[in-house]
């Protein structure tokens, strides 16, 4: 296959590590955008945020390779065309990171890791009991790729796993529910409650205190989605009330998050600075050259993102 240009319009500090994956990966030739490049025999452009002024620039652009899964900043934006592509990333590196993530902070809540941590603090030998994993029922609200990927390792480590989506999906091993009329029974009795939607209109500020308030109280929240989807007043009061016991946030309304934020210091949120899981250079890069092979042979592209749905 001819080598076709890609153009990346990425973070600056993202460039050279992708300039060097791209070596290794037949048929894409990296360019990177600089002012004054000449675009007219550039036909597919990698981006995460808008860059003002250059999709529009491209005369032959055929497709639009998002950075990462969620695609609402492209989504939304008047920069990019209406009728290309928006192509959103789907590669083993994405989905391994937010696996090992969403495992990571599971075990941690269903662990209660705080309370030994403080128990360490204060030197005290304080064991604790805590139920096991098979007693311990775990929901993921989005159960696209990276919410069953998630789901089918929790389920590995044994916890009763449910997964909500739009449209209705079947597991041999984790119940499904789809819609918000199944909502409600899917958060009946629930521990912990992972967030691995996409932010649209009709997701966003969906982790509020009603949503919260159906949880078992002292569940804990895990929000890897968007910092939209939670109303943060909501989550300090459940935690005040007890009916949380613990969050953990990947994702805020802010990013980075404000220094005079409250949820810098509060003892029972656990945060981390929106990099629960990252692309791989080299496996997103092997991602968008499958694609453009598929776009020459005259196919589709895959994970297209929908705009009348949002993702
Ligand atoms: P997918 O599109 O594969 O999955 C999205 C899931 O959400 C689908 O199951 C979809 O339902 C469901 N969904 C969407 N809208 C609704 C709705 N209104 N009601 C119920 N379910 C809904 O996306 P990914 O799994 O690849 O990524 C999910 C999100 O994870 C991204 O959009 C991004 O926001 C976030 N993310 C965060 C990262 C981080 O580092 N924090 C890294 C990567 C992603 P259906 O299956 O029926 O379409
Ligand atoms: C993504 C992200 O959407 O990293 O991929 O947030």
């Amino acid at each position: 296959m001819k080598a076709e240009k890609l153009l990346f319009a990425g973070a600056d500090e993202y460039q050279a590590t992708f300039a060097k994956a791209a070596r290794d990966v037949a048929g894409i030739e990296f360019v990177a955008h600089e002012p004054g490049l000449d675009l007219t025999d550039i036909r597919y452009l990698l981006m995460w945020r808008p860059v003002p002024g250059l999709a529009k620039a491209m005369p032959n652009l055929k497709a639009i390779f998002c950075f990462g899964a969620g695609v609402e900043r492209l989504l939304g934006s008047a920069e990019v065309p209406a009728q290309i592509p928006i192509v959103r990333m789907v590669e083993p590196g994405l989905t391994g990171g937010m696996v090992e993530y969403v495992l990571w902070q599971v075990l941690r809540h269903h662990r209660r890791i705080w309370e030994l941590e403080e128990a360490q603090a204060a030197g005290k030998w304080a064991p604790h009991w805590y139920p096991a994993a098979w007693d311990r029922p775990v929901g993921i609200l989005g159960f696209g790729e990276l919410g069953q990927a998630a789901g089918e390792k929790l389920i590995e480590f044994g916890f009763p796993v449910r997964g909500w989506s739009r449209s209705k999906k079947s597991h041999a091993a984790i119940q499904c529910f789809a819609g918000p009329a199944e909502l409600p029974a899917f958060l009946d009795g629930l521990e912990i409650l992972i967030c691995l939607l996409p932010l649209t209109p009709e997701t966003k500020g969906i982790l509020n205190v009603d949503l919260l308030g159906r949880l078992k109280p002292g569940a804990s929240l895990i929000n890897v989605g968007r910092g939209g989807h939670l109303i943060e007043p909501d989550l300090l009061a459940a935690l005040a009330s007890g009916q949380l016991i613990a969050a953990s946030l990947d994702v805020f309304s802010q990013e980075p998050l404000p220094a005079d934020h409250p949820f810098w210091r509060h003892p029972r949120i656990f945060m981390t600075p929106h990099n629960a899981s990252d692309t791989d250079p080299a496996g997103g890069l092997g991602a968008i050259a499958r694609q453009i092979a598929r776009h020459q042979a005259g196919e589709e592209f895959e994970h297209v993102a929908d705009r009348a749905r949002g993702y």
